[in-house]
C-alpha cells in the first residue's frame, strides 16, 4: 500500500493523573492513570517506529482532556492553526499548544471567532472535510476557511451524526482515496466519490484509526474490522485504547501528525 503524504513529525501529550476528571458523554467508569500511561507510550512507540520524531509533552494537571491534543490545533503542509475548543474546560488548551507548534512552524495562525476542534476536520488530498457538532459550529468553520482559503483549500461542511462526539469519532482516512467510517455515518453521502471501507457491525468504535505513513494505527480488540484491513493490505498495529475510550478519545485524538515546512 503506499502513501503519497509522508509525515515526518507527531506531538503528544501525556495524560495527567486529572484525566480522571476528563469529560465524558456517558459514565463507563474512571480511566486507570497507570493503564492509561502504559497504552499512550506504546501509542508513541509505535509512531516512532515508522521514523517519525515525536515531541512528547508533560501532562497538564489543569487540563484533564489534554491529552487529547487534536483537538487543540490542525497542522497543513504550509502552515498551523490553532482551534477555539467548543468545550469551555478545554478552550486553554489551545493556547498551550501554540508556543510548540511555532517552534516547528514559520506560520501559526489562530481561530478567534466561533469554536472547532481538531477532532472535527479530516483532511484528505482534495478537501478540507468538517463536521458540525455540540463542538464546532459555523461561525469557526467560517473562520478556518479565511486563514486556509488563499492557500488553495477548500473546505465541504457536513454533519456528525447525532450524539457521536466528533466527525472522526466516527471515520478516518487511510489513503489519498480511502475513508475507513461507520455505516451511520458514510450513508449520509458525505465520502461519495471516496472509496470506503465499512467498520464490521458492533465495531463502531474503532472508526478513529489513523493511518501514520506505513501504519493504520487501531485501537485493540475489533477483529473483524481488523481482518479486513489486513486483507486490503493495509499493515495494520493495534494499540490499547479501552482507558481513553472511557473519555471518548480513540487514535487520532491523542496526536497531531504533520511535516512542517521547515522540515
Ligand atoms: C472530550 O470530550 O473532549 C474528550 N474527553 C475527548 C476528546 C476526544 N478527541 C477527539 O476525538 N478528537
Amino acid at each position: 500500500m503506499s502513501f503519497s503524504y509522508h509525515f515526518t513529525h507527531a506531538i503528544c501529550r501525556r495524560p495527567g493523573t486529572s484525566a480522571t476528571q476528563g469529560l465524558r458523554a456517558v459514565d463507563t467508569g474512571t480511566p486507570d492513570t497507570d493503564l492509561f500511561l502504559q497504552h499512550h507510550a506504546d501509542y508513541i512507540t509505535a509512531l516512532k517506529s515508522t521514523g517519525a520524531t515525536v515531541t512528547e509533552l508533560a501532562a497538564d494537571e489543569a487540563f484533564p482532556d489534554g491529552c487529547f491534543v487534536e483537538d487543540a490545533a490542525l497542522c497543513l503542509l504550509e502552515l498551523a492553526i490553532i482551534m477555539r475548543p467548543g468545550a469551555p474546560t478545554r478552550l486553554g488548551e489551545a493556547a498551550l499548544m501554540k508556543p510548540v507548534l511555532e517552534d516547528l512552524y514559520p506560520n501559526v495562525a489562530e481561530i478567534t471567532r466561533g469554536h472547532i476542534e481538531g477532532g472535527d476536520i479530516l483532511v484528505t488530498e482534495r478537501e478540507i472535510l468538517i463536521g458540525s457538532s455540540d463542538r464546532t459550529d459555523a461561525e469557526g468553520v467560517e473562520n478556518l476557511r479565511e486563514i486556509v482559503t488563499p492557500y488553495g483549500y477548500s473546505i465541504r461542511m457536513v454533519q456528525t451524526p447525532p450524539g457521536v462526539l466528533h466527525f472522526k469519532t466516527d471515520c478516518s482516512l487511510l489513503d489519498a482515496q480511502t475513508i475507513l467510517s461507520t455505516r451511520r455515518l458514510a450513508d449520509s453521502g458525505c465520502f461519495d466519490g471516496y472509496e470506503v471501507i465499512h467498520v464490521a457491525e458492533g465495531e463502531e468504535a474503532c472508526a478513529n484509526a489513523i493511518r501514520f505513513n506505513n501504519l493504520v494505527i487501531m485501537p485493540a480488540g475489533f477483529p473483524e474490522t481488523r481482518a479486513t484491513l489486513t486483507a486490503a493490505e493495509y499493515e495494520v498495529r493495534d494499540v490499547g485504547n479501552s482507558e481513553a475510550a472511557k473519555l471518548d478519545g480513540g487514535m487520532s485524538c491523542l496526536s497531531l501528525r504533520f511535516s512542517p515546512p521547515a522540515a
